[in-house]
């Protein structure tokens, strides 16, 4: 087996200081931090998704897997970050109301990070009228939300028809990710984007806000 099996096996099992250990390892190894998130800390937690599914696992087993999640990302943060370069833009990011799985939401941080924007992360259950509050107060140009459940989608609605409401639609743009998610969901609430994953994040902020 190798490194990076060995990372998403432990994940799996929610053992947090082996997934430090064999992260470490592959760091050292010199393998590409993508690869190390991709194939080893992400496609655990793929797996685990299925099995909690399938009621194969419970929910402890999944708050385990995130925790040792964690511990992977913490270390790879600072390889994905480049230090010391200017902001080319102002982002706000949360995961909406009602929802605290929040992996994704900063996974899509560390990458607006590391290509130059300034973030402003709200952390997990966040209102629709924060989300506007905080954008019009730091002068954001764009708002990006996260939700995991389809229960919790409604909040990036209600977010943007707050914008709209407040004359702010068109002059902040609004960017929604997350597994239940998809183009013609954007398409329906009026959002600008839909992101698949952090590098398509990046890369709709950059356009959004005329950088890069
Ligand atoms: Co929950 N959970 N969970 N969970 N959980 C899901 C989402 C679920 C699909 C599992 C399943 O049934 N297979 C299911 C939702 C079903 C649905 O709504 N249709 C589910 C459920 C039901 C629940 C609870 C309701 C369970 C319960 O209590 N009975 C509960 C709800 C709690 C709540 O939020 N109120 C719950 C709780 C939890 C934990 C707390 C245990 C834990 C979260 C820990 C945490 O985040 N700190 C957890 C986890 C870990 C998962 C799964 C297994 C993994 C999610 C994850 O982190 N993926 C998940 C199964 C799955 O998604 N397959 C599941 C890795 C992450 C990197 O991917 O978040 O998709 P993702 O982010 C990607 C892209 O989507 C995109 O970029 C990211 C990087 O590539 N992206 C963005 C995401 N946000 C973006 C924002 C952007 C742009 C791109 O712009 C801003």
């Amino acid at each position: 087996m190798g490194i990076l099996d060995d990372i998403s096996a432990s994940l799996q099992k929610g053992d947090t200081s082996k997934v430090a250990e064999f992260t470490e390892q592959a760091i050292v190894s010199n393998i590409e931090p993508k690869a190390i998130l991709d194939d080893g800390l992400l496609s655990g937690m793929a797996i685990i998704g299925e099995k909690f599914k399938k009621h194969e696992i419970f929910l402890p087993d999944v708050l385990l897997a995130a925790k040792a999640m964690y511990a992977g990302m913490d270390l790879l943060k600072p390889l994905m970050i480049k230090e010391g370069i200017p902001t080319i833009g102002k982002v706000v990011i949360g995961s909406v109301y009602g929802d605290l799985h929040d992996i994704g939401k900063n996974l899509v941080g560390i990458m607006l990070k590391g290509a130059g924007f300034e973030v402003i992360d709200l952390g997990n259950n966040v209102p629709a009228q924060k989300f506007i509050e905080t954008a019009e107060e730091s002068g954001a140009g764009l708002i990006g939300m996260s939700a995991l459940l389809t229960t919790t989608m409604p909040t990036m609605k209600k977010t943007i028809e707050l914008a709209k409401e407040r004359g702010l639609y068109g002059k902040i743009k609004f960017m929604i990710g997350g597994a239940p998610l998809s183009s013609d969901y954007a398409g329906e609430i009026g959002a600008d984007a839909y992101c698949f994953d952090g590098v398509n994040a990046v890369e709709r902020a950059k356009e959004f806000l005329g950088v890069g």
